[in-house]
């Protein structure tokens, strides 16, 4: 992951040094709508893009399952772009969601991991990962390397649109440099996460909360954890919990939030107050020095400071480690979860 992250912070004279970004960099500038097709952990990846292109580049993102998408009757002109992510590059529903964009004169930019795939071959343009196909079926290592590309790409885009300045652009650069290291950092966690795992292995259900850039993180982790083993997991926004999940919350229930010091952090602590009150038992993941979340949690997991923006690529670390963990404690096949097939090509 490490290795590829750095294979793509080239920047060439301020700009993302990407050629198939290059050559459609001025469709990406006057485009009207940015729509993103995926499955899975990179449909999450692509909602952080939602986050990142709508903030840094000022462009209206929707984000589609291409499962849905490709059935219903969307409206798309020639001054869209859909982006289609995928970890394999052949997954079936986003390959057909793609065309059919297509068809509609839409200009098609794809992020995927493996070279020459269905979908990179079916795309305008792209950018590879070069993260290399996942060794085990649940995506990890592409959902990082996806959101570092996209992060590049809100940059470059939001750069020629004016909506970023220089300042920021540099600012961003130097902390995406240092992001490495930080997930280096994280991965550190995994002894006092195996801890919290054999607390929670055999429970049968989980909850998982987050707010803004964190909100698509809470979606993974719950992915992860239904995904390897085999535990009924919920992911939302924090802020719909009183919308019903709420109803869940009792003394058997775990709730990881994630509550990273940002701008929605005073809201994510109030979520925690109604979840405490309710007698949930919270796993908090923070940021490193965070006093008052510890004070009302059961588990804290410190992640290191980042900028809001980047924040996905530290704080889902810890939670790709829980599942890992649970799922090896109840004896799961993590690099081969029943049911799930590596791509989805049907
Ligand atoms: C999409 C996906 C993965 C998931 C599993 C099934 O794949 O849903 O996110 O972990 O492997 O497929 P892809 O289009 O990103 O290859």
């Amino acid at each position: 992951i490490l290795d590829s992250m750095r294979g793509r912070l080239e920047l060439d004279g301020g700009h993302l040094n990407m050629a198939g970004f290059r050559a459609y960099e001025q469709k990406f500038v006057n485009a009207h709508r940015i729509i993103i097709v995926a499955c899975g952990t990179s449909w999450h990846a692509g909602l952080v893009a939602e986050y990142l292109i709508e903030d840094l580049a000022r462009i209206p993102v929707e984000v589609e399952y291409a499962s849905e998408f490709r059935y219903r009757n969307p409206v798309i002109s020639e001054r869209d772009i859909v982006i289609a992510i995928s970890q394999s590059g052949e997954t079936a529903d986003t390959l057909a969601a793609l065309e059919l964009a297509k068809s509609k004169g839409a200009t098609i930019f794809g992020i995927c991991n493996v070279v020459g795939s269905s979908i990179a071959r079916a795309t305008d343009a792209g950018a590879y990962t070069h993260a290399g196909p996942e060794i085990g079926v649940a995506s990890t290592k592409a959902f990082t390397a996806q959101v570092t590309v996209l992060v590049l790409l809100a940059m470059s885009i939001g750069q020629r649109r004016g909506t970023l300045s220089e300042t920021k652009v540099r600012e961003l650069m130097a902390e995406l440099h240092s992001i490495p290291a930080k997930v280096e950092k994280a991965l550190k966690l995994d002894a006092e996460i195996q801890v919290i795992a054999e607390t929670f292995k055999d429970v049968p259900n989980f909850l998982y909360l987050g707010r803004g850039y964190n909100f698509p993180v809470a979606l993974e982790g719950a992915l992860k954890l239904k995904e390897i083993s085999y535990i009924h997991a919920e992911g939302y926004p924090a802020a719909e919990m009183k919308h019903g999940p709420i109803a869940l919350i009792d003394e058997n229930m775990p709730v990881v939030v994630i509550a990273t010091r940002d701008s929605s952090y005073e809201k994510v602590v109030s979520n925690i107050q109604e979840v405490k009150a309710r007698k949930g038992r919270i796993i908090a993941v923070v940021t490193e020095g965070d006093t008052t979340i510890p004070a009302m949690a059961e588990f804290v997991i410190e992640v290191p400071p980042t900028s809001e923006v980047l924040t996905p690529l530290v704080s889902v670390i810890p939670l790709q480690l829980l599942s890992y963990h649970i799922a090896v404690l109840r004896g799961c096949n993590v690099d081969q979860p029943r049911n799930l097939a590596k791509s989805v090509t049907v």
